[in-house]
């Protein structure tokens, strides 16, 4: 095969890294590595008017990684961008008009009830197929709507695609990112011919309800044309160059949606796997050819988001290490900004003897909002009638086990709902270096659980633009063989049987 390189531009909650990704070698013995060339931080800016992403230097540090990325590579090919899901900027006549809230952000909470007076909740299940989030875009638009932004916008171009706008002059969503805005029809699964592979007879590819968001009072004329993952956008513009500097390199969607690219790398090429995409959220399904739109899997909290290749991912969100990234930077405060040493509180939390600290409901949305999380985890236990837990390793402790908890349950739940069973739980993204959480979660599954890749989501991100560079061939079962040829993995075994 040809060789080359690709840049992923992989944007997370708490950090946003591009990553240089390179196909070597051709058939069984391809190998992708990936170099880190950049990594920067996101911290999000609580202003008067609530909490908004500073997507202006988001996008200065994505360009000045991609600057490092063809000094590294001068034979760059593709440039991808994927990010979190859901948030988005509005736009008018190419000016982008307010600066994008942050999902967490707590004024979706008045919207929701005005949403739910004009289309009821199983309405909206029936329709676009995803679990109640407060912050899902669909109720954060409400509230432009209802601020009066909305009159104004011509476009709405979620992060990633914003990003890809910015260095192309593209205006469209891709097809994964734009399945959590709540305003793309459930569909009935399969390709559109992504990479003319995964192509289900019978099946159409997602498209815009124009109906639900007449209904919503949401102008149909924001919504981009929509693409799949692997589609061509363009080489950047003179603008974008000048940043980036001297490239060939074309910008390609990819998965955009976070999530989509980290399941891309699930190293199984077997049905019978569920996943867990860890990190700030803890992301648990299974991966369907067609989505499950059943009243059971709507109360369950089950979400049918778009894949690549027009996969399904039916999957429920679990709170996530953002109870654990909250906390230690609680506890950085309280000690006057002096960082916890992380290794040595899992440590120490790894010594706790199972069952000695009580556990939470992680599911529970009063985790969600940003704020002191060790005050809010022990009023939670004490409303429940459980033991605070004493010191900091215990509640590190309490965390891990409480999630692994609520990731177990949601294992379970996605077997039942969707009738595949799982004999396999796969552990993908930063959580996977977390032996503590890894062997905890197989623990309570009562299932063997491999950890890892730990960069699933740039390395999901680089291989659909290596397959649409031609870098590389074949479906997802052929991108994941290459992945689990190319990574090192971890199995924990259950401890306890079940
Ligand atoms: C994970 C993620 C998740 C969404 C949330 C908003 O980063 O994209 O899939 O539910 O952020």
């Amino acid at each position: 095969g040809r060789s080359g390189a690709v840049a992923a531009v992989d944007l997370g909650a708490t950090s946003g890294r591009v990553v240089v990704g390179r196909v070597d070698g051709a058939g069984s013995s391809a190998r992708v590595h990936l170099d880190e060339v950049a990594r920067f931080e996101n911290r999000p800016v609580r202003t008067l008017d609530g909490l908004h992403w500073s997507v202006l230097e988001l996008y200065r540090d994505a360009v000045e990684g991609l600057a490092a990325a063809a000094r590294v590579a001068p034979d760059l090919a593709g440039i991808g961008i994927d990010s979190w899901a859901v948030d988005y900027a509005l736009l008018r006549g190419g000016r982008m008009l307010s600066t994008p809230y942050a999902y967490r952000d707590e004024r979706t909470a008045a919207a929701v009830p005005r949403v739910h007076a004009r289309v009821a909740a199983d309405e909206l299940y029936a329709r676009n197929g995803l679990q109640h989030l407060d912050f899902t875009t669909l109720f954060q638009l409400d509230a432009d709507r209802e601020a009066g932004v909305l009159d104004l916008a011509d476009r709405l171009l979620l992060l990633p695609d914003l990003l890809a706008h910015w260095l192309t002059g593209a205006e469209v969503a891709e097809r994964t990112n734009a399945s959590t805005t709540g305003l793309l029809g459930v569909g009935r699964g399969g390709a559109d011919g992504a990479g003319g592979v995964g192509e289900v007879a019978g099946s159409t590819a997602a498209d815009w309800d124009r109906d639900l968001a007449v209904r919503l009072g949401i102008p149909p004329r924001i919504l981009p044309p929509l693409v799949d993952a692997g589609t061509e956008l363009g080489a950047l513009t003179a603008t974008a160059a000048r940043g980036v500097g001297d490239t060939r390199a074309r910008v390609i969607a990819v998965g955009s949606h976070d999530t989509a690219s980290a399941i891309v790398s699930v190293p199984a090429t077997e049905p019978g796997f569920a996943y867990i995409s860890s990190g700030t959220w803890s992301l648990v399904g299974v991966e369907t050819e067609r989505p499950v739109v059943t009243e059971e899997a709507r109360r369950a909290g089950f979400t049918n988001e778009g894949g690549v290749d027009g996969r399904t991912r039916f999957l429920h969100n679990v709170m996530g290490l953002w109870l654990l990234t909250e906390s230690l930077r609680e506890w950085e405060r309280e000690d006057g900004g002096a960082r916890p040493d992380l290794g040595a509180l899992l440590a120490a939390a790894a010594e706790v003897p199972a069952g000695a600290v009580a556990e939470f409901d992680a599911d529970d949305p009063a985790f969600t909002a940003p704020g002191d999380m060790p005050v809010r985890i022990a009023a939670w236990l004490t409303a429940h009638d459980r033991p605070v837990p004493a010191t900091r390793p215990e509640l590190v402790r309490s965390i891990l086990a409480s999630l692994a908890t609520a990731s177990a349950r949601a294992v379970h739940e996605a077997a039942r709902l969707s009738g595949q069973p799982v004999r396999v739980v796969h552990i993908v993204g930063g959580g996977s270096r977390n032996a503590l959480l890894c062997q905890l979660t197989a623990d309570a599954t009562g299932l063997p659980v491999v950890a890892g890749p730990a960069e699933a989501t740039a390395l999901g991100n680089v291989l659909v633009q290596a397959r649409a560079l031609g870098l590389v061939h074949g479906d997802l079962e052929a991108l994941r063989a290459l992945v689990i040829a190319s990574s090192e993995l971890t199995t924990y075994r259950p401890r306890t049987t079940h």
